[in-house]
């Protein structure tokens, strides 16, 4: 058993099985199943037109495994994956699980300070990474990695490998592999992160079996359903909620967009007939406007799935007039709970909330600052606790110490009323986070990197409204000296740190002192409130929306 990780208390474990949650079957099953009853249906298409049976995927996955057992990867390594879209991603996925090692999901927009961090956390002994990617060299990263993390013995590239591994050369004749404990870890995802250094979430091939087929379920997935991936794969919500794993286990055809544009995904949901899909609300919103002038016929959706941030009741209104297709709100995080509007909910609970939770075994509570339960329907911060909800982060005894209940529920940071219905509304957040329409950055994390900087004396992040991406980050200095550092030369400062494009401030602010609370904190709800009457400010004079404010004041 992987060590560093945190089990379901002995008791909770057998209800799970009992009660039929946990099956006890390892994740790649969900795939070897499908290859034995519909071999020859297409599992998998690729943007190019590349088209891969059930048979096929689970032959590749087979010998990519054998491959990775030959390079010695096998039982317990953790192997850090970093690959876009491509049936590369799906094969080596399988592949590890198979190889009884644990994939370490990071995002393609993950540079050098997370993957290091990352990697190191995790003790990976391998790194997965494309040749190039949107201009980026990720061999030179690879690179980089290795010389901070010794434990990186390999390194596996798709493409051109340089003085790599190629992956299209890991490969063998399959061998009898055995299979992993369905109690042990499957794979470790990334969390959003609330502290100096993102967190590694275990997964379980009970837990994660389980999150997949419930989802798959409550989506009304089966041999119909063509899934486009238009997220990154690595995220749960487009690999498993129900996503890419949900339609392998359904018998359905997983479609690979490159992109999230409308142009790509568009394209791809008339060439392959595509009914469902998931996007963050921003790609929502963008698609929603996109109809209006791309041709394309998205007649075949059925279903448009959106989480990941807080999608407006407007919007919502506008997406089944605009795309012709019903929608469905996802609130989720990676370290479990999974909340769905269902397929048959009236018409206000889809558009104006953010869904129930998807297991009858979900326990949830809504507390106050004190932890004691709300009134029904008062706001308070959710927790939780379920058959698919972590019990701690990999190898994190402190944080977990603060971030779990004594009686196992996790702290989630986010404010929630509970409707009579028992659906969540989310009304706003506790944790040290931004949420850019999706993308999460730990305020603390960006504020390390700022402090780094030799001009800035003191760093706050905070979030700031904006109408498309629901916040973007605004930075907050205290510099040492005038004249203080500007975005651009922060930007650059930080990108040089490895830190990825995503979290650079959309804007900074530099100001003489911060505002403190009594206890002598720094204020940062104040400092929240001074850059939206700011922004709001700017907007009546015409000068900036919220829009452009990512150009930024400049300094
Ligand atoms: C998804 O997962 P993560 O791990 O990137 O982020 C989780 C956090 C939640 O704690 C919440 O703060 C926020 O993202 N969030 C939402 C939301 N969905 C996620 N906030 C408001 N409304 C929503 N619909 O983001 C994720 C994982 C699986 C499925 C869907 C989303």
């Amino acid at each position: 058993m992987l060590d560093g990780w945190v089990p379901w208390p002995e008791a909770a474990a057998e209800r799970y099985r009992a009660e039929g949650y946990w099956a006890g079957r390892p994740l790649d099953r969900l795939l070897r199943d499908r290859a034995g009853s519909d071999p020859g249906r297409i599992a998998l298409v690729d943007a190019d037109g590349g088209r891969w049976t059930y048979a096929e995927l689970d032959e590749r996955a087979d010998r990519t495994a054998a491959g990775l057992r030959r390079l010695g990867i096998g039982a317990g390594d953790r192997v850090v994956v970093q690959l876009p879209n491509t049936d590369v991603f799906v094969v080596l996925f399988f592949a590890l699980l198979r190889a009884g090692a644990v994939p370490v999901l990071t995002l393609p927009a993950h540079r050098e300070s997370e993957l290091v961090h990352v990697a190191e956390t995790a003790g990976a002994t391998a790194l997965a990474v494309p040749d190039l990617l949107d201009g980026h060299d990720h061999r030179a990263l690879a690179r980089a990695v290795r010389k901070a993390v010794p434990s990186v013995e390999h390194v596996l590239v798709a493409g051109d490998p340089a003085e790599f591994t190629a992956l299209a050369d890991v490969d063998a004749d399959p061998v009898p592999l055995p299979a992993p404990d369905p109690g042990d870890v499957a794979v470790l995802l990334l969390s959003g992160g609330t502290t100096g250094k993102p967190k590694l979430i275990p997964r379980t091939h009970d837990d994660y079996t389980y999150n997949v087929r419930a989802s798959a379920e409550v989506c009304g997935f089966d041999e119909s359903t063509v899934y486009l991936v238009v997220l990154p794969t690595a995220h749960n919500f487009a690999l498993a909620c129900p996503g890419l794993l949900g339609t392998l286990m359904a018998g359905g055809t997983v479609v690979l967009s490159p992109t999230p544009s409308p142009e790509d995904a568009f394209a791809l949901i008339e060439r392959e007939k595509v009914t469902v899909t998931a996007v963050v609300p921003p790609i929502a919103l963008l698609w929603l406007d996109a109809v209006e002038w791309e041709d394309a016929d998205l007649s075949s959706l059925a279903l448009l799935q959106v989480g990941g941030s807080k999608l407006g009741a407007e919007p919502a209104a506008r997406v089944e007039p605009a795309l012709g297709c019903a929608l469905q709100q996802v609130f989720g995080m990676a370290e479990g709970l999974l909340n769905y509007t269902r397929l048959d909910d009236p018409g206000e609970l889809v558009t104006g909330t953010q869904g129930r939770p998807l297991s009858p075994a979900d326990e949830i509570r809504v507390v106050d600052e004190d932890g004691h339960d709300v009134l029904p329907g008062e706001t308070g911060e959710l927790l939780t606790r379920g058959p698919y909800t972590l019990r701690g982060y990999y190898r994190a005894p402190e944080h977990n110490a603060r971030t779990f209940t004594d009686d196992g529920y996790y702290r989630t940071g986010d404010l929630v009323r509970v409707l009579p219905s028992g659906h969540l509304v989310v009304e706003g957040r506790a944790k040290d986070q931004i949420n850019r329409g999706g993308d999460k950055i730990s305020a603390e994390e960006l504020e390390n990197h700022l402090l780094a900087h030799p001009a800035v004396h003191d760093a706050a992040v905070v979030g700031m409204p904006d109408e498309t991406m629901g916040e973007r980050t605004c930075a907050y200095l205290v510099p040492r000296a005038q004249p203080a550092p500007t975005q651009r030369e922060l930007a650059a400062f930080l990108t040089d740190r490895g830190v990825a494009a995503y979290k650079l401030p959309d804007r900074v602010e530099v100001v003489d002192a911060f505002p403190r609370t009594s206890v002598g904190k720094i204020d940062k709800k104040a400092l929240g409130r001074r850059i939206a009457e700011r922004l709001r400010a700017e907007a009546g004079h015409g000068t900036s929306g919220p829009l452009r404010a990512e150009a930024g004041s400049g300094n």
